[in-house]
């Protein structure tokens, strides 16, 4: 088998017999995944040498087939663009063209939009099943044997890119944060070093994957330990108490709306299995919260039901992990702990210098993980570092010996809601364009399910109707299902100031004063 050099094959080629992927009832080797990413990676070059990192847009559920074709694109030369399942057709198209492919791989739960989005923009697709089967001609049945005429993959540099995560700014469509497998490496041996994570854990993986989290925290560092990763296609808080009671797992990691609807699951279960499911979460080794603010009440109630303590961490899409509780549960509920190893963090303070302990800060960050830059946006990448150090647009404050506490963000326009984060003026944009919409204002109200919820104040044009479902219906024609609003509320006009600036602040108030 050729070896393209790559370190995350490292466990896989120590360890070809090990389980590296588990999926529902059946298992997979690291040998089989080598064998069919080199197939895929083959697939891919079309006889060529080396991908020369062009952009391969994967659209495919989480499996056996997401990971052979990760692991394939990286090792033609490739860079992998995770896109996410919940997109329609337009914020494909927009990705797509964005992200500039030569291909888009769609799996068969995702080509109905997948296909008319790639041939939408002129770019070829492929169907990643037949990807695994390797170059045109190859059986089914030769899947996992050895490929012994295939020629060498490329040998690739670290310092070239592995892929492009898109991520919602404060400014228009979202932006394609580009990291290096220089970068990768280095969050992943942080993840590693600092949760102690080894080829004895098992990690259960209910992530989507086209996110930090779910992709390099969940994924690709244990598998680079030689770990073994459960996979499921989606998040199902049945399925995930199942495989607590039944499977020696050994970490679990989610955003704190996957926990609220654990909770309410176990909630739900007949006493009995309640208890069983309970103690069994409580054996797990590390239970690990991220992606936006763990509530203490759902941290509590998680400890009463499993006697587990979920250690919170901090980190972003352009950073990867920044800061983290320690894993033995010593933290402080509220903050999210120190920097991880090899990641440099500081507080910056509104009008210069740097905030002194207990002083409120903007956090910034700096070390060998961080992205390279916004995909095809020079000025805006300038634009989030000062001297060096990304600005994260988060507020923190820190204390000697818990760490840094977060305490909300810079910008009123960048909404969490069940981890995933979106832009109101890229929902406001879309609003605007609905004929019974005269304007509009997208907030965040707090929500004890979802942290955030997208909720938009709209000026109806005079004399028509307003319907909720049919904004929300329009929403979600044009973006992800999650970015739609939760709550809409018609006004006669939004508060602005003096200059015309709508104040989000009272359009915030508009919904918590509402019934
Ligand atoms: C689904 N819905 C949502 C969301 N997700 N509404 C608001 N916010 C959401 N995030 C709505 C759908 O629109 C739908 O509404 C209804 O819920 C059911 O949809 P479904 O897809 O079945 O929902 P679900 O599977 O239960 O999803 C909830 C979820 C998911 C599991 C919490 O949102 C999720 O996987 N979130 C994690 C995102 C994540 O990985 N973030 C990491 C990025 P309707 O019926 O009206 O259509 S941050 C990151 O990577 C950094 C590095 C970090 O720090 O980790
Ligand atoms: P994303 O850009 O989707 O990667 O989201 C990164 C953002 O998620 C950060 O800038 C924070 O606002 C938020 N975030 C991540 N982890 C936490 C946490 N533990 N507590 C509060 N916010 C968090």
């Amino acid at each position: 088998m050729s070896d393209s050099h790559l370190p995350f094959l490292g466990a896989a080629l120590a360890h070809p017999y090990r389980v590296g992927l588990v999926l529902g009832e059946s298992q997979c080797r690291y040998g089989d995944l080598l064998s069919v990413s080199e197939r895929v990676a083959h697939f891919l070059l079309r006889g060529r040498s080396d991908l020369r990192e062009a952009r391969i847009v994967l659209l495919a559920p989480p499996g056996f087939a997401y990971v052979a074709a990760h692991w394939g694109i990286w090792r033609a030369g490739g860079v992998i663009v995770p896109l996410a399942l919940a997109h329609p057709v337009p914020e494909l198209v927009s990705l797509i063209e964005d992200a500039d492919p030569e291909l888009v791989l769609v799996h068969p739960n995702t080509e109905k939009r997948g296909i008319p989005a790639a041939e939408a923009c002129g770019v070829p697709w492929a169907d990643v099943v037949d990807s695994l089967k390797g170059p045109p001609g190859t059986k089914l049945s030769d899947l996992f044997a050895p490929m012994p005429d295939a020629p060498p993959l490329p040998v690739i540099a670290e310092s070239r890119d592995a892929h492009i995560i898109y991520t919602s700014g404060t400014t228009g469509k979202p932006k394609g944060a580009v990291t290096t497998h220089a970068a990768t490496r280095h969050q992943v041996e942080s993840i590693a070093r600092a949760w102690e994570i080894t080829r004895h854990d098992r990690v259960l993986n209910a992530l989507p994957l086209h996110h930090v989290h779910g992709i390099v925290n969940a994924l690709l560092c244990p598998l680079w330990q030689g770990a073994s990763v459960e996979l499921l296609p989606r998040f199902d808080p049945d399925a995930i108490w199942s495989s607590f009671a039944n499977l020696r797992l050994s970490i679990f990691m989610g955003v704190p709306t996957m926990y609220v609807r654990l909770i309410r699951a176990w909630e739900r279960m007949p006493h009995e299995r309640r208890r069983v499911v309970g103690w069994s979460a409580g054996d797990l080794r590390l239970t690990i919260s991220g992606s936006a603010a763990l509530p203490a009440w759902v941290r509590e109630r998680w400890e009463g039901i499993t006697e587990q303590v979920i250690f919170e961490r901090y980190g972003l899409t352009e950073t990867g992990m920044v800061l983290t509780n320690p894993p033995n549960g010593t933290g402080a509920g509220g903050y999210v702990g120190h920097p991880f190893p090899s990641v440099q963090v500081r507080l910056r303070r509104d009008g210069g210098g740097l905030a002194l302990p207990g002083e409120e800060g903007c956090i910034e960050v700096r070390g060998p993980g961080l992205f390279r830059e916004y995909w095809r946006r020079p000025e805006e990448t300038a634009a989030a570092f000062r001297d060096g150090w990304f600005d994260t647009g988060d507020r923190a404050v820190r204390h000697e010996h818990n760490g840094y506490r977060i305490l909300g963000r810079e910008s009123v326009d960048i909404i969490k809601t069940g981890g995933e984060k979106v832009s109101a003026f890229e929902i406001e944009d879309v609003l605007r364009r609905h004929y019974r919409v005269g304007d509009c204002a997208v907030v965040g109200i707090p929500n004890d399910e979802w942290g955030e919820q997208v909720s938009a104040a709209v000026v109806i044009t005079r004399g028509m109707a307003f319907s909720t479902a049919e904004l929300r219906g329009w929403v979600k024609r044009h973006l992800a299902n999650y970015k739609a609003p939760a709550r809409i509320i018609a006004v006669d006009e939004l508060p602005r100031n003096s200059m015309g600036k709508v104040l989000k602040d009272q359009v915030r108030d508009l919904f918590l004063r509402a019934p």
